[in-house]
């Protein structure tokens, strides 16, 4: 069964985000829309906490369950929370497209009632070299937040949103296979070489 949830993000920025998880071990898509930004990039994290007590400020630090170094998306040492960088147009609106091996909507290490958060500047993904790079990726004040919760979705919208999900798995498995092809092919170069002698 699919699991869905929705942040509802206020501040500076405002937005709505989805997740959507096929199962519990899947990768979760993030998907939405942030508007209200300056035009670049923009860190965007899943924080430890849902409490807008005071704010995006009492969220906490970003999502570190395996207390790891911040880092970017792809790398092994990363934050589950750490999600890197939405790009604002000229129009100061990112359309966010992601989709993360790492975050979870159900299970120990669920994301469902954290924050997440849009911040003013770029993530340096842990690699600026800054006083914070290795914690926050130097990515500046909180512009906008909200809490992950979880939610139910109109037949209608769970069938568009499982369409779009087995899209971007098919694109996912043929872009695989493309790699491997293109890896492939010198090494029958190199075998036809010997072939023939040279
Ligand atoms: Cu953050
Ligand atoms: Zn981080």
């Amino acid at each position: 069964m699919s699991l869905f949830a929705v942040a509802v993000l206020t501040g500076i920025v405002t937005g709505t985000i989805h997740f959507i998880q096929e199962s519990p071990t899947s990768p979760v898509i993030v998907r939405g829309e942030v508007k209200g930004l300056t035009k670049g990039l923009h860190g965007f994290h899943v924080h430890q906490s849902g409490d807008m007590t005071n704010g995006c400020t009492s969220m906490g630090s970003h999502y570190n369950p395996y207390g790891k170094n911040h880092g970017g998306p792809s790398d092994t040492e990363r934050h589950v929370g750490d999600l890197g960088n939405i790009i604002a147009g000229a129009d100061g609106i990112a359309r966010v497209d992601i989709t993360d091996d790492l975050l979870s909507l159900s299970g120990k290490y669920s994301i469902l009632g954290r924050g997440l958060i849009v911040h003013a500047d770029p993530d340096d993904l842990g690699r600026g070299g800054e006083h914070d790079s290795l914690t926050t990726g130097h990515a500046g004040a909180r512009v906008g937040c909200g809490i992950i919760l979880e939610t139910t979705v109109k037949p209608s919208l769970e069938k568009r949103l499982m369409d779009t999900l087995a899209q971007i798995q098919k694109e996912k498995k043929m872009k695989k296979e493309k790699e491997a092809m293109s890896e492939k092919k010198p090494l029958d170069a190199l075998d036809w070489a010997s072939v023939i002698g040279i």
